[in-house]
């Protein structure tokens, strides 16, 4: 048996048709519903529309990525019991539909972020770049957050004056605008650079959290946990939170979801099989490459859902992505560690034996210059990856099997 092979689908604006992924041998599809604003209710019938889609093309809807968890959620807001009613009843609507898989995350604020969308690789092809002493001169000098330079380590804030200094305002103002609006990261959307001063709504937003730190932060997903999990048990709904990316503190947030200590913490707050994990390798690796074999082996039993792709990890916190079996994230080791899990839950006869996963984010390529996507996103460096990963399987899956 092998991993369920998955492909992130934007829905029907996707310049990548459901067909298309037919052909490249995709079994199940990663969506959301991108047009329902974030704390709204999920209707069934909306749900089942893109479902039956999914399904005219002979596959299935395997996770929704994701059912976003409202900032009003994360730093307890007086909205939260309508938020939670309604993500309870996003769950309950999903499970109707048949759908058994759910990732989301907790990161305050930013879900992804990256300084340079556009890094040119040695080869020619393209990939997303953080670069930590970047991002720490847009939060200290750009947006000039109060506090900033004491939330990071004194050399890096020095190499950050350094980079702002050698930035005309407009490269600056560049800056942000990436940052803040094209990555697309903004949870709640509601800064979406049409605002006069984008800048300011941001801060605004990043100020909510002044009484959150990494226990309340904490306690805040425990009593999420506790109000949505006995839910999707009851709706056959496997919930799985998305590591931080990147995994540590920025903007002076906390962020609790980027270790593998983390990982268990989470794990042991709520004693379910629906509380779980998504397994991504290119959030994970950055802080903590050489644990990921041990990850699985910890908490393995609660990853629900696989993000494979790898990075090249630089120093100062740097690092940019590298498409999927090649860099710092050992692929090989990774993955026979993934068939380990599977091939456990099946002698267990678990029901979820399936263990989809997709490759993440891509190296843009070829082509890829001529279809519009989302950061990340290209057709075939993805493409690239799935066939990259799915050969990588094949053998360990046939050399496991001959021993
Ligand atoms: C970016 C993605 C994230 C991810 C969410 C999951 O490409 O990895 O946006 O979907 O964090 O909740
Ligand atoms: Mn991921």
């Amino acid at each position: 048996m092998a991993l369920e092979k998955t492909w992130r689908w934007f829905g029907f604006n996707d310049t990548i048709q459901l067909s298309d992924l037919k052909q490249m041998g995709i079994e199940g599809v990663v969506t959301a519903l991108h047009h329902i604003p974030n704390g709204e209710v999920w209707p069934v019938d909306e749900i089942m529309n893109v479902k039956n889609a999914i399904e005219a093309h002979g596959m299935r809807w395997s996770v929704v990525e994701s059912l976003p968890v409202s900032e009003g959620i994360k730093i307890q807001s007086d909205d939260r019991p309508r938020l939670i009613r309604n993500y309870q009843e996003s769950l309950r609507n999903l499970g109707k539909c048949g759908i058994d898989t759910v990732c989301y995350n907790f990161m305050p604020v930013l879900d992804w972020v990256r300084t340079d969308l556009h890094y040119t690789l040695p080869s020619g092809g393209e990939v997303m770049y953080f670069d930590f002493p970047t991002f720490v001169a847009f939060d200290a000098f750009i947006l000039n957050r109060p506090g900033a330079e004491a939330d990071y380590p004194a050399d890096i804030v020095e190499k950050a004056r350094a980079v702002r200094q050698a930035m005309t305002d407009e490269q600056a103002d560049q800056l942000a605008y990436h940052i803040i609006v094209v990555t697309q990261g903004f949870i709640d959307g509601v800064v979406d650079g049409s605002e006069p001063d984008f800048k300011k709504a941001f801060l605004n937003y990043i100020s909510r959290y002044h009484h959150v730190d990494k226990n309340k932060l904490r306690q805040h997903l425990a009593d999420f946990l506790r109000d949505v999990v006995p839910v999707a048990e009851e709706a056959g709904v496997n919930l799985c939170i998305h590591p931080d990316d990147p995994p540590f503190p920025v903007l002076g947030l906390p962020r609790i979801v980027s270790t593998q200590e983390d990982f268990e913490w989470i794990v042991n707050a709520y004693d379910s099989v629906a509380n779980g994990l998504t397994f991504c390798t290119g959030s994970l690796s950055v802080r903590s490459n050489d644990k990921l074999v041990d990850i699985v082996k910890s908490v393995g039993h609660r990853i629900h859902f696989l993000h494979l792709r790898n990075n090249v990890l630089l120093p100062d916190g740097c690092f940019h992505e590298y498409g999927h079996i090649h860099g710092c994230v050992d692929m090989y080791a990774v993955m026979k560690a993934l068939l380990q899990e599977q091939q456990r839950r099946i002698r267990e006869g678990r029901k979820d034996v399936r263990m989809p996963v997709r490759p993440d984010h891509g190296v843009k390529m070829l082509d890829d210059w001529n279809r519009q996507s989302n950061p990340g996103y290209p057709l075939i460096g993805r493409l690239k990856g799935l066939a990259e990963l799915a050969g990588l399987e094949m053998g360990i899956e046939r050399s496991m099997a001959e021993r």
